[in-house]
């Protein structure tokens, strides 16, 4: 039989606009960058990825124009002939002569993965073990930066069943600000909703420790990322009747085990990207699961192509005790879809087709595109 080969790579840049300014401490997002990857392969099959940021290089170290140079100039020539369905023997070449970018990996390891589950007639989420849910519980981020307007679209989400769970961003303004803020979200949804929230590393050890049971008391159940350092998130446990969540330390299987070893927290956000791929993600859950620590369904704001190729790694988890935040698609004015994802009922549908199960509106995203595209071919 002859290999299927991959024949040729393209990447593109697309902007989109967000439905409203997304307020983090880390920065404001007005727009959303999606770096979209093609492969194509000798037996006429295409599998698309995404690589994308928050607020390109306010929250972590790679942004989407470095993952497209990235692809560009070092990922896509060491992939041009190379056989296409040994996808983590591909992956394993590939970390050896590209350290880090766990961001671009993440995107090629999707296209890959889109590919050999079109070519074989199978979901992304057989490839990955099988599902368990053909539906994941779905949160919501509240980041307008002011509590009446949060507060009015967390009524709006209530009303029409799209989330009962909401994640607040603070961390910008004073303590006693970012309180009043969560207390009175709280107040107003009362028993219809859960609140967490991300201080996305804002907070000293002292600050974390003076806010977090004040956060408690207001009826947040869940702090994501109050400081910056695992051994200071290490030492704010099991001080708080409120549960703890990793997200920006949680950089791959092996912070993972350390974070683990150290009982540095309670629930694992787990992120295909920031993982550097699903495969690897799915390592971090094995390891969050032999330590007790509990899961969630973590989103760098994601377009489609990301947050579903999330959903069907999700979807297979055995545990996901804190569901999901695949709400990425939803802050983007764009439809990039011919057929729009089934978020209802507080849930999104894991798409059942070959691949991914989705399919790109080329017409749409060639309109959005910066630039143009790149192709790299033999
Ligand atoms: C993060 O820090 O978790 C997830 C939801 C959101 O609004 O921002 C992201 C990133
Ligand atoms: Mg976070």
């Amino acid at each position: 039989m002859t290999p299927v080969t991959i024949e040729r790579i393209e990447t593109r840049l697309v902007d989109l606009p967000t439905i409203r300014p997304h307020k983090l401490s880390v920065a404001t997002m007005y727009g959303q960058t999606l770096m979209l990857v093609k492969v194509f392969c000798s037996d006429g099959v295409i599998g698309i990825g995404e690589g994308t940021t928050i607020a390109g290089m306010a929250y972590g170290p790679e942004s989407p124009e470095a993952m497209k140079v990235a692809i560009d100039t070092y990922f896509a020539p060491a992939m041009i002939g190379q056989d296409a369905t040994r996808i983590q023997a591909l992956m394993a070449h590939l970390g050896k002569l590209v350290k880090v970018n766990h961001f671009s990996k993440s995107a090629i390891e999707t296209a890959l993965l889109d590919a050999q589950g079109k070519r074989l007639g199978v979901p992304v989420s057989e490839l990955l073990g099988g599902r368990r849910r053909d539906r994941v519980p779905v949160a919501w981020t509240l980041a307008s930066g002011d509590t009446a307007k949060d507060i009015a679209e967390a009524e709006h989400m209530l009303e029409v069943r799209r989330h009962n769970v909401f994640k607040l961003k603070i961390g910008a303004k004073p303590l006693e600000t970012d309180i009043k803020h969560v207390a009175e979200i709280k107040k107003a949804v009362g028993d219809r909703a859960a609140v967490r929230v991300d201080v996305n590393m804002a907070w000293s050890e002292t600050q974390a420790a003076w806010a977090i049971p004040a956060l408690a008391d207001a009826g947040c159940e869940l702090v994501e990322q109050p400081v910056a350092s695992a051994a200071a998130l290490a030492r704010l446990m099991r001080r708080f009747p409120v549960a703890l969540m990793a997200d920006e330390i949680l950089q791959g299987p092996e912070s993972a085990f350390d974070i683990a070893k150290n009982n540095g927290a309670d629930v694992f956000a787990i992120k295909i990207e920031q993982s550097g791929g699903l495969f690897a993600a799915q390592r971090v859950a094995a390891i969050a699961d032999a330590a007790g620590i509990e899961l969630y369904g973590g989103t760098m704001l994601e377009g489609a192509f990301s947050t579903v190729a999330s959903a069907h790694l999700f979807a297979s988890f055995a545990n996901l005790q804190w569901g999901t935040e695949l709400f990425g698609p939803l802050l983007i004015t764009e439809e990039i879809l011919t057929k729009p994802l089934d978020y209802s009922d507080f849930a999104l549908t894991v798409p059942s087709g070959p691949g991914l199960g989705i399919e790109l509106d080329e017409a749409k995203v060639e309109r959005f595109t910066r630039n143009g595209l790149i192709k790299t071919t033999r």
